[in-house]
Protein backbone atom coordinates (compact mmCIF):
# COMPACT_ATOMS: atom_id res chain seq x y z
CA UNK A 1 0.00 0.00 0.00
CA UNK A 2 1.08 3.57 -1.02
CA UNK A 3 0.22 5.68 1.92
CA UNK A 4 0.87 9.66 1.44
CA UNK A 5 1.09 11.58 4.82
CA UNK A 6 0.55 15.23 5.16
CA UNK A 7 1.87 16.99 7.74
CA UNK A 8 4.63 14.12 8.30
CA UNK A 9 7.53 16.04 10.03
CA UNK A 10 4.86 17.35 12.55
CA UNK A 11 5.04 15.69 16.24
CA UNK A 12 2.22 12.93 15.25
CA UNK A 13 3.08 12.87 11.92
CA UNK A 14 6.17 11.96 12.01
CA UNK A 15 5.87 9.41 14.85
CA UNK A 16 3.02 8.02 12.87
CA UNK A 17 5.58 7.40 10.03
CA UNK A 18 7.92 5.81 12.53
CA UNK A 19 5.48 3.59 13.64
CA UNK A 20 4.61 2.58 10.14
CA UNK A 21 8.04 1.62 9.28
CA UNK A 22 8.53 -0.49 12.53
CA UNK A 23 4.50 -2.29 12.12
CA UNK A 24 3.71 -2.31 8.62
CA UNK A 25 7.29 -2.40 6.73
CA UNK A 26 5.79 -3.53 3.33
CA UNK A 27 4.00 -0.29 3.17
CA UNK A 28 5.60 2.20 1.10
CA UNK A 29 5.65 6.48 2.90
CA UNK A 30 5.64 9.74 1.17
CA UNK A 31 5.16 12.80 3.21
CA UNK A 32 4.34 16.11 2.05
CA UNK A 33 5.25 19.09 4.56
CA UNK A 34 5.02 22.47 4.28
CA UNK A 35 8.08 22.80 7.10
CA UNK A 36 6.43 25.77 8.72
CA UNK A 37 8.37 26.31 12.97
CA UNK A 38 6.22 23.38 13.81
CA UNK A 39 7.82 20.71 11.50
CA UNK A 40 11.18 18.93 12.08
CA UNK A 41 12.92 17.39 9.18
CA UNK A 42 15.30 15.49 12.47
CA UNK A 43 11.97 13.65 13.69
CA UNK A 44 12.30 12.09 10.92
CA UNK A 45 16.44 11.51 10.65
CA UNK A 46 15.63 7.44 11.00
CA UNK A 47 14.07 7.83 7.35
CA UNK A 48 15.36 9.93 5.55
CA UNK A 49 18.87 8.91 3.54
CA UNK A 50 19.72 13.19 3.78
CA UNK A 51 19.83 12.85 7.19
CA UNK A 52 21.65 9.16 7.29
CA UNK A 53 18.77 7.46 7.69
CA UNK A 54 17.76 4.28 5.79
CA UNK A 55 15.86 6.35 2.55
CA UNK A 56 12.90 4.26 3.20
CA UNK A 57 10.81 7.63 3.08
CA UNK A 58 10.25 10.41 0.58
CA UNK A 59 10.28 14.19 1.76
CA UNK A 60 8.30 17.09 -0.37
CA UNK A 61 8.30 19.84 0.59
CA UNK A 62 5.07 21.69 -0.21
CA UNK A 63 1.41 22.57 1.14
CA UNK A 64 -1.53 20.96 1.06
CA UNK A 65 -3.55 23.78 -0.13
CA UNK A 66 -0.95 23.86 -3.16
CA UNK A 67 -3.50 22.30 -5.85
CA UNK A 68 -0.96 21.25 -8.86
CA UNK A 69 1.03 19.16 -6.04
CA UNK A 70 -1.31 17.74 -3.85
CA UNK A 71 -3.02 16.49 -7.11
CA UNK A 72 0.01 15.16 -8.25
CA UNK A 73 1.18 13.38 -4.64
CA UNK A 74 -2.21 11.69 -4.62
CA UNK A 75 -3.16 9.89 -7.71
CA UNK A 76 0.47 8.11 -7.18
CA UNK A 77 -0.75 7.09 -3.78
CA UNK A 78 -3.53 4.23 -1.95
CA UNK A 79 -5.09 6.29 0.74
CA UNK A 80 -3.32 9.96 2.57
CA UNK A 81 -3.43 9.70 6.20
CA UNK A 82 -4.15 13.57 6.36
CA UNK A 83 -2.25 15.07 10.03
CA UNK A 84 -0.95 18.62 7.92
CA UNK A 85 -2.81 21.57 10.16
CA UNK A 86 -1.73 24.73 12.33
CA UNK A 87 -2.35 23.20 15.90
CA UNK A 88 -1.11 25.32 18.76
CA UNK A 89 -4.58 27.47 20.52
CA UNK A 90 -2.69 30.20 21.58
CA UNK A 91 -1.08 30.81 18.11
CA UNK A 92 -4.80 30.84 16.79
CA UNK A 93 -5.76 33.79 19.44
CA UNK A 94 -2.95 35.86 18.19
CA UNK A 95 -3.06 35.41 14.50
CA UNK A 96 -6.53 33.55 12.71
CA UNK A 97 -5.50 33.12 9.05
CA UNK A 98 -3.00 30.58 8.99
CA UNK A 99 -5.51 28.35 10.52
CA UNK A 100 -8.13 28.86 8.32
CA UNK A 101 -5.76 28.48 4.99
CA UNK A 102 -3.90 25.13 6.39
CA UNK A 103 -6.53 23.72 8.19
CA UNK A 104 -9.51 24.32 5.91
CA UNK A 105 -8.36 25.37 2.58
CA UNK A 106 -5.82 22.80 2.97
CA UNK A 107 -8.31 19.74 3.79
CA UNK A 108 -10.38 21.25 1.17
CA UNK A 109 -7.97 20.96 -1.45
CA UNK A 110 -7.06 17.30 -0.64
CA UNK A 111 -11.01 16.42 -0.67
CA UNK A 112 -10.79 17.55 -3.85
CA UNK A 113 -8.14 15.75 -5.43
CA UNK A 114 -8.98 12.74 -3.18
CA UNK A 115 -12.79 13.12 -5.43
CA UNK A 116 -10.67 13.16 -8.95
CA UNK A 117 -8.33 10.07 -8.30
CA UNK A 118 -10.77 8.08 -6.13
CA UNK A 119 -8.58 7.49 -3.60
CA UNK A 120 -8.88 6.95 0.16
CA UNK A 121 -8.42 9.57 2.67
CA UNK A 122 -8.12 8.92 6.96
CA UNK A 123 -8.58 12.83 7.88
CA UNK A 124 -7.01 13.37 11.99
CA UNK A 125 -8.73 15.71 13.91
CA UNK A 126 -9.37 16.96 17.62
CA UNK A 127 -11.65 16.28 20.64
CA UNK A 128 -11.91 20.17 20.59
CA UNK A 129 -13.84 20.77 18.05
CA UNK A 130 -16.39 19.46 20.61
CA UNK A 131 -16.40 22.39 22.90
CA UNK A 132 -15.67 21.47 26.42
CA UNK A 133 -17.09 19.82 29.72
CA UNK A 134 -17.96 21.10 32.98
CA UNK A 135 -15.47 19.39 35.22
CA UNK A 136 -18.63 17.05 36.96
CA UNK A 137 -19.92 16.18 34.08
CA UNK A 138 -20.75 12.35 33.71
CA UNK A 139 -20.58 12.30 30.08
CA UNK A 140 -17.98 12.37 27.94
CA UNK A 141 -17.46 13.16 24.24
CA UNK A 142 -18.75 10.81 21.52
CA UNK A 143 -19.35 10.43 18.08
CA UNK A 144 -22.82 11.62 18.58
CA UNK A 145 -21.54 14.96 20.39
CA UNK A 146 -22.71 17.91 18.43
CA UNK A 147 -19.54 20.29 17.66
CA UNK A 148 -19.20 22.92 19.34
CA UNK A 149 -15.66 24.41 19.17
CA UNK A 150 -14.15 27.05 21.67
CA UNK A 151 -11.23 29.09 19.76
CA UNK A 152 -10.17 29.96 15.77
CA UNK A 153 -7.98 26.36 15.96
CA UNK A 154 -10.60 24.36 17.01
CA UNK A 155 -13.19 25.98 14.64
CA UNK A 156 -10.84 25.06 11.75
CA UNK A 157 -10.99 21.98 12.58
CA UNK A 158 -14.58 21.29 13.08
CA UNK A 159 -15.21 23.11 9.67
CA UNK A 160 -12.43 20.57 7.92
CA UNK A 161 -14.14 17.71 9.88
CA UNK A 162 -17.51 18.55 8.26
CA UNK A 163 -15.93 19.45 4.97
CA UNK A 164 -14.89 15.79 4.87
CA UNK A 165 -18.49 14.40 6.15
CA UNK A 166 -19.85 16.31 3.38
CA UNK A 167 -17.48 14.56 0.66
CA UNK A 168 -18.67 11.47 2.16
CA UNK A 169 -22.12 12.11 1.98
CA UNK A 170 -22.61 14.09 -1.31
CA UNK A 171 -19.57 12.78 -3.58
CA UNK A 172 -19.61 9.47 -2.21
CA UNK A 173 -15.51 9.37 -1.37
CA UNK A 174 -13.61 6.78 0.93
CA UNK A 175 -12.85 8.32 4.07
CA UNK A 176 -12.97 7.96 7.43
CA UNK A 177 -12.39 10.53 10.68
CA UNK A 178 -10.53 10.42 13.68
CA UNK A 179 -10.71 12.56 16.83
CA UNK A 180 -8.09 12.20 19.20
CA UNK A 181 -7.64 13.66 22.82
CA UNK A 182 -4.26 15.55 24.26
CA UNK A 183 -1.03 13.51 22.79
CA UNK A 184 2.06 13.64 24.37
CA UNK A 185 5.24 11.94 23.67
CA UNK A 186 8.80 12.54 21.87
CA UNK A 187 9.27 15.06 19.24
CA UNK A 188 6.23 17.44 20.04
CA UNK A 189 7.20 20.93 19.61
CA UNK A 190 8.10 22.79 22.95
CA UNK A 191 4.96 25.21 22.71
CA UNK A 192 2.85 22.45 24.07
CA UNK A 193 1.89 22.43 27.33
CA UNK A 194 4.28 18.96 28.16
CA UNK A 195 7.66 19.78 26.70
CA UNK A 196 6.97 23.42 27.64
CA UNK A 197 7.89 22.55 31.13
CA UNK A 198 9.39 19.18 30.84
CA UNK A 199 11.93 21.75 28.91
CA UNK A 200 11.49 24.62 31.53
CA UNK A 201 12.60 22.58 34.27
CA UNK A 202 15.80 21.10 32.33
CA UNK A 203 16.61 24.88 31.52
CA UNK A 204 16.38 25.25 34.73
CA UNK A 205 12.92 27.66 34.51
CA UNK A 206 9.27 26.93 36.52
CA UNK A 207 6.76 25.03 34.61
CA UNK A 208 3.80 27.55 34.01
CA UNK A 209 0.52 26.98 34.54
CA UNK A 210 -2.37 29.05 33.19
CA UNK A 211 -5.15 30.16 35.04
CA UNK A 212 -6.24 28.06 38.36
CA UNK A 213 -4.74 25.07 36.26
CA UNK A 214 -7.69 22.78 37.62
CA UNK A 215 -8.44 22.62 33.80
CA UNK A 216 -8.79 18.76 32.80
CA UNK A 217 -7.28 17.23 29.54
CA UNK A 218 -7.19 13.91 28.46
CA UNK A 219 -3.85 12.33 27.82
CA UNK A 220 -2.62 9.43 25.24
CA UNK A 221 0.68 9.07 24.47
CA UNK A 222 1.15 9.65 20.42
CA UNK A 223 1.89 5.91 19.71
CA UNK A 224 -1.33 4.71 21.39
CA UNK A 225 -3.07 7.37 19.08
CA UNK A 226 -0.91 6.11 15.98
CA UNK A 227 -1.99 2.55 16.67
CA UNK A 228 -5.48 3.49 16.39
CA UNK A 229 -5.21 5.09 12.97
CA UNK A 230 -3.93 2.10 11.98
CA UNK A 231 -6.75 -0.07 13.60
CA UNK A 232 -8.61 2.40 11.76
CA UNK A 233 -7.28 2.02 8.14
CA UNK A 234 -7.19 -1.47 8.57
CA UNK A 235 -10.89 -2.39 10.22
CA UNK A 236 -12.55 0.63 10.49
CA UNK A 237 -15.83 1.14 7.95
CA UNK A 238 -15.77 3.99 5.54
CA UNK A 239 -17.92 6.84 6.02
CA UNK A 240 -17.32 6.46 9.86
CA UNK A 241 -16.06 8.76 12.55
CA UNK A 242 -13.61 7.14 15.84
CA UNK A 243 -13.64 8.81 18.91
CA UNK A 244 -9.41 7.95 20.31
CA UNK A 245 -8.61 8.29 23.96
CA UNK A 246 -7.52 6.03 26.39
CA UNK A 247 -8.94 7.15 30.00
CA UNK A 248 -5.89 9.71 30.80
CA UNK A 249 -8.31 12.47 31.92
CA UNK A 250 -5.67 14.35 34.57
CA UNK A 251 -5.76 18.33 35.41
CA UNK A 252 -3.11 20.38 34.30
CA UNK A 253 -1.58 20.46 38.32
CA UNK A 254 -1.53 16.72 38.27
CA UNK A 255 0.38 16.85 35.23
CA UNK A 256 2.91 19.70 36.22
CA UNK A 257 3.32 18.01 39.77
CA UNK A 258 3.69 14.40 38.09
CA UNK A 259 6.74 16.38 35.81
CA UNK A 260 8.16 17.56 38.54
CA UNK A 261 8.83 14.99 40.92
CA UNK A 262 9.72 12.52 37.84
CA UNK A 263 12.69 15.15 37.83
CA UNK A 264 13.50 15.56 41.31
CA UNK A 265 12.23 18.92 42.05
CA UNK A 266 10.11 19.77 44.68
CA UNK A 267 6.30 19.72 43.75
CA UNK A 268 5.59 22.96 44.24
CA UNK A 269 8.01 24.75 42.35
CA UNK A 270 5.62 26.00 39.29
CA UNK A 271 4.43 29.34 38.37
CA UNK A 272 0.44 30.59 38.13
CA UNK A 273 0.62 33.25 34.52
CA UNK A 274 -2.47 34.37 33.58
CA UNK A 275 -5.26 32.15 31.99
CA UNK A 276 -5.65 31.59 27.91
CA UNK A 277 -8.65 33.68 26.73
CA UNK A 278 -11.85 31.19 26.16
CA UNK A 279 -9.75 28.64 27.82
CA UNK A 280 -11.55 25.17 27.55
CA UNK A 281 -12.20 23.42 31.10
CA UNK A 282 -12.21 19.58 29.82
CA UNK A 283 -11.96 17.48 27.60
CA UNK A 284 -12.76 13.40 27.70
CA UNK A 285 -13.25 10.84 24.95
CA UNK A 286 -15.69 7.72 25.03
CA UNK A 287 -13.83 5.48 22.52
CA UNK A 288 -16.23 2.43 23.20
CA UNK A 289 -17.03 2.80 19.44
CA UNK A 290 -13.17 2.24 18.01
CA UNK A 291 -13.00 -0.31 20.93
CA UNK A 292 -15.96 -2.35 19.85
CA UNK A 293 -15.29 -2.35 16.38
CA UNK A 294 -11.47 -2.52 16.03
CA UNK A 295 -8.57 -4.97 18.48
CA UNK A 296 -7.23 -1.25 19.31
CA UNK A 297 -5.95 -1.11 22.89
CA UNK A 298 -4.20 1.54 24.35
CA UNK A 299 -0.18 -0.21 25.39
CA UNK A 300 0.41 3.09 27.89
CA UNK A 301 -2.17 2.81 30.43
CA UNK A 302 -0.30 4.46 32.66
CA UNK A 303 0.20 8.40 31.70
CA UNK A 304 3.34 8.56 34.56
CA UNK A 305 5.13 5.71 32.61
CA UNK A 306 4.36 7.90 29.18
CA UNK A 307 5.91 10.77 31.06
CA UNK A 308 8.58 9.27 32.37
CA UNK A 309 9.83 8.02 29.06
CA UNK A 310 8.94 11.42 27.21
CA UNK A 311 11.04 13.42 29.96
CA UNK A 312 14.03 10.71 29.30
CA UNK A 313 13.68 11.69 25.22
CA UNK A 314 13.42 15.81 25.73
CA UNK A 315 16.64 15.64 28.40
CA UNK A 316 18.71 13.08 25.97
CA UNK A 317 17.59 15.37 22.58
CA UNK A 318 18.23 18.44 23.80
CA UNK A 319 19.79 19.47 20.29
CA UNK A 320 16.23 18.66 18.65
CA UNK A 321 14.74 21.20 21.00
CA UNK A 322 16.91 24.10 21.79
CA UNK A 323 16.63 26.45 18.88
CA UNK A 324 12.47 25.89 18.75
CA UNK A 325 12.73 26.43 22.92
CA UNK A 326 14.28 30.24 22.16
CA UNK A 327 11.71 31.59 20.27
CA UNK A 328 8.45 29.50 21.57
CA UNK A 329 9.98 31.35 24.71
CA UNK A 330 10.13 34.64 23.32
CA UNK A 331 6.39 33.98 21.58
CA UNK A 332 5.10 33.53 25.40
CA UNK A 333 6.78 36.44 26.97
CA UNK A 334 4.73 38.45 24.13
CA UNK A 335 2.04 37.16 25.32
CA UNK A 336 2.65 37.18 28.74
CA UNK A 337 2.66 33.76 29.30
O1 LIG B 1 2.43 26.79 29.28
C1 LIG B 1 1.31 26.28 29.31
N1 LIG B 1 0.63 26.23 30.50
C2 LIG B 1 -0.62 25.69 30.61
O2 LIG B 1 -1.19 25.67 31.72
C3 LIG B 1 0.67 25.74 28.13
C4 LIG B 1 1.37 25.77 26.80
C5 LIG B 1 -0.59 25.17 28.26
N2 LIG B 1 -1.22 25.16 29.46
C6 LIG B 1 -2.53 24.50 29.59
C7 LIG B 1 -3.57 24.87 28.56
C8 LIG B 1 -4.36 23.58 28.45
O3 LIG B 1 -5.31 23.52 29.50
O4 LIG B 1 -2.28 23.10 29.40
C9 LIG B 1 -3.33 22.47 28.67
C10 LIG B 1 -2.79 21.88 27.39
O5 LIG B 1 -2.39 22.96 26.56
P1 LIG B 1 -1.83 22.73 25.07
O6 LIG B 1 -0.64 21.84 25.10
O7 LIG B 1 -1.67 24.08 24.45
O8 LIG B 1 -2.98 21.89 24.41
P2 LIG B 1 -4.56 22.17 24.17
O9 LIG B 1 -4.87 23.60 24.08
O10 LIG B 1 -5.31 21.33 25.16
O11 LIG B 1 -4.69 21.55 22.70
C11 LIG B 1 -4.00 20.34 22.39
O12 LIG B 1 -4.84 19.22 22.37
C12 LIG B 1 -5.80 19.16 21.37
C13 LIG B 1 -3.30 20.48 21.04
O13 LIG B 1 -2.45 21.62 21.04
C14 LIG B 1 -4.30 20.57 19.95
O14 LIG B 1 -3.65 20.65 18.70
C15 LIG B 1 -5.18 19.36 20.01
O15 LIG B 1 -6.18 19.49 19.04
Amino acid sequence: MRVLVTGGAGFIGSNFVLRARETRPDWTLTVIDSMTYAANRHSLAPVLSELGGDGSVRLVEGSVADASLVDGLVADHDIVVHFAAESHNDNSLDSPWPFVESNIVGTFTLLEAIRRHGKRLHHISTDEVYGDLELDDPERFTERTPVNPSSPYSATKAGADLLVRAWIRSFGIHATVSNCSNNYGPRQHVEKFIPRQITNILDGTKPKVYGSGLNVRDWIHVDDHNDAVIAILEQGRLGETYLIGADGERNNLEIVRMLLEIMGKPADGFDHVDDRPGHDLRYAIDSSKLRAETDWRPQYGDVRAGLEATVEWYAANRDWWEAAKIESERTYARLGR
